[in-house]
């Protein structure tokens, strides 16, 4: 199935491992794009809404539901989607931070896959030190980045676009920043559309050592 035609459809999403510690990580030979955010920003909910399927993963409004790295092969696209747990939550975020740091490092040492990571922020909150802390982290490693407002729904238009313009000029990603809503499917069939091009292109491809 082309790209295009499965923009119109659920991605058929399977789990296919569950990662807690490196040494679980599998070295997996399709290309992928992996989820990183702040525990509760929505990376579990994207993920359901892509494959249209409210149970896939596990969500919760306790922040720190993932505690693994999930990957979710997409079938017909042929990549997979790696669902990363969420940091800077618990008070102990030093502590906290450094062990999401750990875990995927070791993921990325793992693989030469890596096509690029969706930076997951609240839209309905001005840029906070940890999304900029991620998107310095993931320019440093020249990881090309999706980035995607979440939580759109809760956001007042004009204020949606203004973050939208924000991220724009602060990440400078390599595809325009989507908003999105796991409620309302707001940005579902653009992000799936990106996920398409990133998957494939070759400019996205291993990040530097
Ligand atoms: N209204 C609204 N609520 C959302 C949206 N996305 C997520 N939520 C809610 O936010 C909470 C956290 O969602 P999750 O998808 O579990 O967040 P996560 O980023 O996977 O969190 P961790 O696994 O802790 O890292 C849940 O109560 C969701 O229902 C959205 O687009 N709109
Ligand atoms: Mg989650």
């Amino acid at each position: 199935m082309d790209a295009i035609a499965q923009t119109r459809t659920e991605l058929d999403l399977d789990l296919v491992v569950t990662a807690y510690l490196s040494d679980q990580i599998p070295v997996v030979a399709e290309p992928q794009i992996a989820l990183a955010g702040r525990s509760n920003v929505g990376k579990s909910t994207l993920v359901n809404c892509l494959a249209g399927r409210k149970g896939l993963a596990k969500i919760s409004a306790t922040p720190g539901k993932t505690r693994s790295l999930n990957f979710y092969q997409a079938r017909a696209t042929g990549y997979c989607l790696v669902d990363l747990p969420g940091y800077g939550y618990a008070r102990c975020s030093m502590a906290e931070r450094d062990k999401w740091a750990k875990l995927i490092e070791a993921y990325l040492s793992k693989t030469d896959q890596l096509r690029a990571v969706v930076a997951l922020v609240d839209c309905r909150l001005p840029p906070q030190r940890l999304d900029i802390e991620l998107v310095d982290w993931l320019r440093a490693r020249r990881i090309p980045m999706i980035m995607v407002l979440t939580k759109a729904d809760k956001c007042k238009q004009r204020d949606r676009e203004a973050r939208k313009k924000e991220w724009r000029e602060l990440a400078q990603p390599a595809f325009p920043p989507i908003l999105f809503s796991g409620k309302t499917g707001l940005g579902r069939e653009a992000l799936c559309r990106v996920l398409a091009e990133a998957a494939v292109n070759p400019e996205a491809s291993p990040p530097a050592p």
